[in-house]
């Protein structure tokens, strides 16, 4: 029999003596794969398919408070200051999740986030949700977890929020036990001081097929998708030497190929997946003519139309020269 989220949960929270306090805040920050997760072997259990590299995006992220309310009947959900719908898709996913940790301490929760990223700003905040969630509820339940414990937790909320449970560069080991114990991220000991991260909002238009339909259609019916796994486990290689070393031009390069190899497995899919707007196009060649001009900044995309760009300090007059629209993050600031 295969084993439910509830079942891991357990596993991972069985040495824990519950100690709940009346209410909890956490911080997590949004992350932005060089090295990116597409496709699960268990979509259950969010377990990947091949391991991803990512940074941390600082400041910018969730902050969740739970409170917990034993009196109370049902659970609340508040998103930015505002109740969410019982029957939204939002609520169901928070408060599955805070039933993972329930059956240690039965009661109703209010849950409370605010999201310091604009929906729809191309930044993920499923990812700093629901590391922000876990480690809220770890914490009003007062359960001693550690990082790697946490970030087994937030992965099934979100595989992506697997990684930010941690700052600064994260690697999410895809782990191979069929229990997911072993699928979990830790953080690299690099920093880099003068990398930056500029976000491109291009349109903040809704996305027809969610990142969880994706992957599950590029799995199922693009041939292309078998050469994924090989292309990660290259890139996340190389990534991790460019950190090591402090090869700028290998880590960009080798983050935007990744990136456009996993664009590739989608446009391969069947119906075609294609997150890409006519202004993601021409701002990829900009970004190409830039370089061909001198200039070192490269690109990411995600799942959706917005383009990250990545680049040093030394070359930020330059790229918001060129994007005056740009937000540029500092992840080791
Ligand atoms: C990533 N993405 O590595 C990749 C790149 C989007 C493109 O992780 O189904 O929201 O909750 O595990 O984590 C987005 O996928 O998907 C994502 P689920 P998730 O950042």
């Amino acid at each position: 029999m295969s084993l439910t989220r509830s079942d891991v949960a357990a596993r991972v929270l069985a040495d824990c003596v519950p100690e709940p306090v009346d209410a909890f805040e956490a911080f997590a920050p949004v992350n932005i794969a060089l090295c990116k997760y597409w496709g699960k072997r268990n979509a259950l259990l969010n377990l990947p398919v091949n391991d991803s590299l990512s940074v941390s995006l600082a400041k910018k992220g969730s902050t969740t408070k739970v409170c917990w309310l034993p009196e109370q009947a049902e659970d609340e959900v508040i998103l930015n200051g505002d109740a969410v719908d019982r029957d939204s898709s939002f609520y169901k996913k928070v408060v599955a999740h805070a039933d993972l940790f329930r059956s240690l301490v039965p009661g109703a929760l209010r849950v409370e986030t605010v999201n310091s990223v604009a929906t729809g700003a191309g930044l993920a905040s499923s990812a700093s949700g629901f590391a922000a969630l876990t480690r809220a509820l770890a914490g009003v339940y007062g359960l001693p977890l550690n990082d790697e414990q946490l970030s087994i937790l937030a992965r099934m909320g979100s595989g992506s929020a697997s990684r930010s449970v941690y700052e600064g560069f994260v690697r999410w080991h895809k782990g191979v036990r069929a229990d997911g114990m072993d699928s979990l991220a830790r953080p690299l000991s690099e920093i880099w001081p003068d990398l930056r991260v500029g976000v491109l909002t291009l349109t903040s238009e809704v996305k027809k097929t969610g990142s969880r339909e994706g992957m599950q259609r590029t799995v199922d019916s693009a041939i292309l998708y078998g050469a994924w796994p090989e292309q990660a486990e290259r890139d996340i290689a190389r990534i991790e030497h460019a950190i090591a070393v402090r090869d700028f031009t290998l880590l960009g390069a080798t983050s935007e190929q990744n990136a456009l190899a996993m664009h590739a497995t989608m446009l391969a899919s069947w119906p075609p997946l294609l997150y890409w707007q006519p202004e993601s196009v021409a701002v990829l060649q900009k970004v190409w003519q830039l370089r061909a001009d001198g200039l070192q900044v490269y690109a990411t995309m995600d799942a959706g139309p917005n383009v990250k760009l990545l680049f040093e300090a030394g070359s930020e007059a330059d790229v918001r020269l060129a994007f005056p629209d740009i937000d540029v993050v500092v992840p080791f600031g």
